[in-house]
């Protein structure tokens, strides 16, 4: 008889603004969920790939000029080049696959910037869509204040409070269209409290039923 695939994995993606805690959560998932040999950690933007390297230097050199919509659709190639083995390791390799931001994000900072909703999805449709995404909730001023933000592009004040009501019109759009959209408190306790909350949320997942093939983002 043919060999069985082994029962698929999941892909799980934590969003929020930048300082909000994603990189500390999702590493502590990664140990939880069984390290390098079967769970992958990815990080959007990716910033290896020819085009990551393009977004990495958009990012970090302010007085680079490129239009808006340009940059939008360079940030969602950058998820294209992984959609397809994001798949295969959630689908044929039954891994688990974490994604530090994803759609979410492309739209919600680009959102920010005054360009429509409705034309800001279209390229991230399609995608593979996440079983569940965590959305690490986070007041900017409380964010600002743990350590202050970096140097690069968007980590200002004035855009971190756009991208937080942007997020939340993503968070309608996403939820609304059927996709498993929960948003956390992040700001209720510290690391502790917050792990708390991230691995009982996975922890249903994980446990759950699923079919065999990934949805499609497609709001
Ligand atoms: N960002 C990230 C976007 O503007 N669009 C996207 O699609 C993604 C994935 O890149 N301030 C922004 C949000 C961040 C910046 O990400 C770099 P990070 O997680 O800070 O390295
Ligand atoms: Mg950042």
């Amino acid at each position: 008889s043919t060999p069985q695939p082994p029962r698929r994995g999941l892909f799980i993606a934590l969003e929020g603004l930048d300082r909000a805690g994603k990189s500390t959560q999702i590493a502590r998932l990664h140990d939880q969920l069984g390290g390098p040999s079967r769970t992958t950690l990815l990080k959007f933007p990716d910033r290896t790939t020819p085009i990551g390297k393009l977004l990495h230097s958009y990012l970090t050199s302010p007085q680079e000029q490129l239009d808006d919509r340009a940059v939008h659709l360079l940030f969602a190639a950058n998820r294209w080049e992984v959609a397809a083995r994001i798949r295969r390791e959630v689908e044929q390799e039954g891994r688990i696959v974490l994604a530090d931001r994803y759609a979410w994000s492309g739209v919600a900072y680009s959102r920010a910037k005054g360009l429509p909703l409705s034309w800001l999805f279209s390229p991230e449709l399609g995608l593979p869509l996440p079983d569940l995404t965590l959305f690490l909730s986070l007041d900017p001023a409380v964010a600002a204040q743990r350590g202050g933000y970096g140097e690069e592009r968007y980590e200002e004040s004035g855009m971190q409070r756009r991208v937080r009501k942007s997020f939340g019109e993503v968070a309608r759009v996403v939820s609304g269209s059927g996709a498993n959209w929960r948003e956390l408190d992040a700001g209720r306790g510290g690391v502790e409290e917050v792990w708390e909350m991230v691995w009982g949320a996975v922890r249903g997942v994980v446990d759950g039923e699923r079919r065999q093939a990934l949805n499609e983002i497609d709001v």
